[in-house]
């Protein structure tokens, strides 16, 4: 079902839309926020120059750094009393990012993110349990208030106490899991440690992750484990553009639709800034055009992907952004190579005697980089064969230097002997730093 007419307008329709609310907000920005007009200034770019959208690219961008040196207020458009909520990213170092919402904000929220969860096959009939950790982080309150809005029965769970979630699947029927893929995954574990079969003794038909990246081969695990019609799509938002809620996937799978209404993409080159053609791969960058308290102006996401605007058969017009290869900051370059965490799970999921959960370790070593990847087995008798273990080994790191071009230390561990993750899974560990 698709939730809104806007998914479906013609493109010129959508320019035109996108065009008036984003001189709209740009007059916002401009009068309201001190650390906009001073950028604006500094470009010598005025609100009258963006005249079309192909005028964009004479705004300045936003970056994360202009949250943070205006912590925690300083680039909203309103005063504190008309926010309605107040919700901070997760941050790993230092302050936190603030962002904020007015009533208004919390209706477009809720509308963007019961259109994701339509794409993704949601109805009013599902019994929705969100297992994302409720608090600071938006992913929980997000999908909680699209699912109720269309007509979900939400069990409000939380993450963690993972028996627990599994009790309310069979006592409360839950179709719809809303989790971390790698969450998912460990769920599913621990139902079969009780003893049951996911894909047959609990009823949940439908997955909407996010958060984190889903990759095909990790699509697979999770048919694998929750059942082979099990509908997993990924969803994908950011804190400081809204939270959930900028794009999903429909059941075309072929990409995440951008509610482009309210968010204008663009494609840049993240070393030079400049807007790269649709198709081409580079760091999505993103404008806010309706909302009040927060409206980012061409915002670095740091998120590498690629748009594409051919019409989807799942009657949608709006432009798709591939799935992630990943962030930007989360490239590791390893005896100058570029590598992605994510090309490394490809390479690991597709075979078949490992499970899907790893770990990787980048270190020096006498000037030199070194990674080693810890994988799980997928079954606790392989350890007892050496000549196996070996083989398995090599392949490995035989497909690894195929797709990689690097030698990686492989070590098999015992099945359920890494860490497992309730929100999002943190795989790299770099000693370099
Ligand atoms: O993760 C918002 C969200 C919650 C989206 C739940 C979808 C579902 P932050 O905590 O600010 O917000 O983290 C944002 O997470 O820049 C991406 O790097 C990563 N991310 C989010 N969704 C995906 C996805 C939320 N589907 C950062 N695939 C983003 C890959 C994702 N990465």
């Amino acid at each position: 079902m698709i939730w809104a007419k806007e998914e479906t307008l013609s493109r010129q329709e959508l320019q035109e839309l996108q065009l008036t609310r984003l001189k709209t907000t740009l007059k916002r920005v401009y009068e309201k926020v001190p650390a906009y007009r001073k950028k604006m200034d500094e470009a010598g770019v005025t609100c009258d120059d963006i005249k079309s959208l192909d005028d964009l690219p004479k705004l300045p961008f936003t970056v994360k750094r202009d949250m943070r040196d205006n912590y925690p207020f300083g680039m909203f458009t309103v005063p504190k009393k008309d926010l309605v909520r107040i919700h901070a990213s997760s941050g790993t170092t230092g302050k936190p990012t603030v962002v904020g919402y007015t009533r208004n904000d919390m209706a477009m929220w809720t509308e963007c993110v019961s259109r994701i969860a339509c794409m993704g096959g949601a109805t009013a009939e599902d019994v929705a349990q969100i297992s994302f950790g409720y608090g600071m982080f938006t992913g929980a309150l997000g999908l909680h208030y699209g699912l109720e809005n269309i007509g979900a029965s939400v069990i409000p769970v939380s993450s963690g106490n993972t028996q627990k979630q599994i009790m309310y699947m069979q006592d409360f029927g839950t179709t719809l899991l809303v989790a971390t893929p790698s969450y998912a995954l460990h769920i599913a574990e621990v139902a079969r440690d009780m003893g049951l079969d996911p894909a047959k003794d609990l009823n949940v038909k439908k997955g909407l992750f996010g958060g984190e990246g889903m990759t095909e081969p990790m699509r697979n695990e999770m048919h694998r484990l929750w059942g082979k019609d099990f509908i997993a799509t990924q969803n994908y938002g950011m804190s400081e553009l809204i939270g959930p809620g900028v794009s999903g996937e429909c059941l075309e799978l072929c990409g995440m639709h951008i509610n482009e209404d309210h968010f204008i993409p663009e494609i840049i080159n993240p070393e030079t800034g400049e807007v790269l053609p649709p198709g081409e791969k580079g760091e999505l960058v993103i404008t806010c055009i309706t909302k009040e308290a927060l409206p980012l102006i061409r915002y670095r996401t740091g998120d590498i992907s690629r748009l594409f605007y051919e019409p989807c058969k799942c009657g949608r017009t709006t432009v798709r952004m591939e799935n992630l290869s990943g962030r930007s900051d989360d490239m590791l370059i390893i005896r100058g190579v570029n590598v992605f965490p994510s090309q490394i799970e490809e390479v690991l999921l597709k075979i078949e005697e490992i499970g899907p959960h790893y770990e990787i370790v980048v270190d020096r070593v006498n000037y030199l980089d070194t990674m080693e990847i810890r994988v799980e087995l997928a079954d606790e008798t392989l350890l007892d064969s050496y000549a196996m273990l070996g083989e398995l080994e090599k392949r490995i790191k035989s497909n690894l230097r195929t797709v990689l071009g690097l030698d990686a230390v492989i070590k098999l561990v015992a099945p359920r002997s890494l860490r497992r993750f309730e929100g999002k899974a943190r795989r790299v560990t770099d000693l370099r730093k």
